[in-house]
């Protein structure tokens, strides 16, 4: 077998260049569908904190990797690049599609980088695998941060639950960190549980909205608005302006109604056009002031910490939960117990209590 090796004496550059050799067009093409092999461990943390961008991409392509091998290797190098993470300031974005999440982080990222900061674009989008795209596919919609040297966009994995793609975004988020960019943008659609969980892997949570004909605050569960530490009412531009600034007034009572946050901070909401880029630099503004004053607090470590701690008990209660289901006593008394108890013949606690107890026996 013919290996990689560049000393080994095959003549490879005589075999590539010759037009009359019947091999050499079926090697090299042969050779670029094998996937990649892995590099040591190190390499990957010396690339990531030297900022090189593809290995800092082939570091998260194995983090989102579900071959054991991979996902062992990408665990050596996020605990040798832990030290190196932290320093950002997380900005989750939602917003219902057509809201304009694409167009404000262009608008509000290359303000950013324009000032010196580095930006990291990653999304949550368990929806992805399904609509075929993600919804930071549209790159056309932010071709300067595309081509930004100081931006990096990376789009949702494909497939998977939530919680899998959850736990991947996480760990982009921390090579990103390992590699320097200190701001770090979660976008998110506005619809399912996807807001809950971008919540909690960031600092900050902003809102997008669009001003309506008195109906602002229909289709926008009260939840994700609790949530949000601001709301941008978007497309405050021509005609719309005065739609926008009365959108704000409504959803600024409509924030009175809440409790105070735990973090001290009184969310806010601004008007902003990330086509014309009119309050663009109000909402990083307000950003910061948030940054400074829980930092002040004591708010921002506390919440971060508090963060880590769910995540490892999410890790475990997945891994449990797909250990448990996995099972081969499990999996084959499940359908016959699932069909007990949808008929009323067994009550629902006992049929776990039977398929614990088929897990406790033979695991
Ligand atoms: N007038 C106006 N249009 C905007 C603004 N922001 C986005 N748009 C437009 O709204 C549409 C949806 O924007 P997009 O960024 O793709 O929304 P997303 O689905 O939330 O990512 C596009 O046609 C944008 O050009 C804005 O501030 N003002
Ligand atoms: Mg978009």
């Amino acid at each position: 077998m013919m290996t990689d090796r560049p000393n080994r004496p095959t003549g490879d550059p005589a075999l590539q260049v010759s037009p009359g050799t019947a091999h050499a067009p079926s090697i090299n093409p042969a050779a670029r569908r094998r996937p990649r092999p892995a590099l040591p461990v190190q390499d990957y943390v010396d690339g990531i904190r030297r900022g090189d961008r593809g290995l800092l991409s082939r570091a998260i392509t194995l983090v989102e990797s579900t071959r054991p091998e991979h996902r062992r290797l990408a665990q050596d190098i996020l605990d040798r690049c832990m030290p190196e993470t932290g320093r950002s300031i997380r900005v989750g974005i939602t917003g219902v599609p057509g809201v304009g999440k694409s167009t404000f982080i262009e608008a509000l990222g290359t303000h950013l980088t324009r000032s010196g900061h580095r930006l990291a674009v990653l999304a949550i989008d368990p929806s992805s695998a399904r609509s075929g795209g993600s919804i930071l596919g549209d790159k056309t919609r932010m071709p300067g941060l595309s081509r930004d040297p100081n931006a990096f966009i990376r789009p949702s994995p494909t497939g998977g639950s939530l919680g899998g793609v959850a736990r991947s975004t996480r760990e982009t988020m921390l090579l990103c960190e390992a590699a320097g960019f200190d701001v770090i943008f979660v976008e998110t659609v506005g619809v399912g549980q996807s807001e809950t969980t971008v919540a909690s892997m960031v600092d900050f949570f902003l809102l997008l909205v669009l001003a309506g004909a008195g109906d602002e605050l229909q289709g926008i569960k009260r939840g994700i608005m609790e949530m949000a530490d601001a709301i941008a009412v978007n497309k405050a531009d021509g005609s719309n302006r005065a739609a926008a600034l009365e959108a704000r007034r409504a959803y600024q009572s409509a924030l009175r109604l809440f409790p105070p946050a735990e973090s001290g901070w009184s969310p806010q909401v601004l008007t902003c056009s990330a086509l014309t880029g009119e309050g663009i630099p109000e909402v990083w503004a307000t950003i910061k002031a948030y940054r400074a004053q829980t930092q002040a607090s004591g708010y921002f470590t506390r919440k971060r910490r508090e963060q880590v701690r769910l995540w490892m008990h999410q890790v475990i209660e997945e891994r449990l939960r797909a250990h448990f289901f996995s099972h081969p006593a499990v999996r084959d008394a499940l359908p016959t117990i699932e069909a007990d108890v949808m008929a009323g013949r067994l009550a629902p606690t006992a049929a776990a209590e039977r398929l614990l107890a088929a897990y406790e026996d033979r695991s």
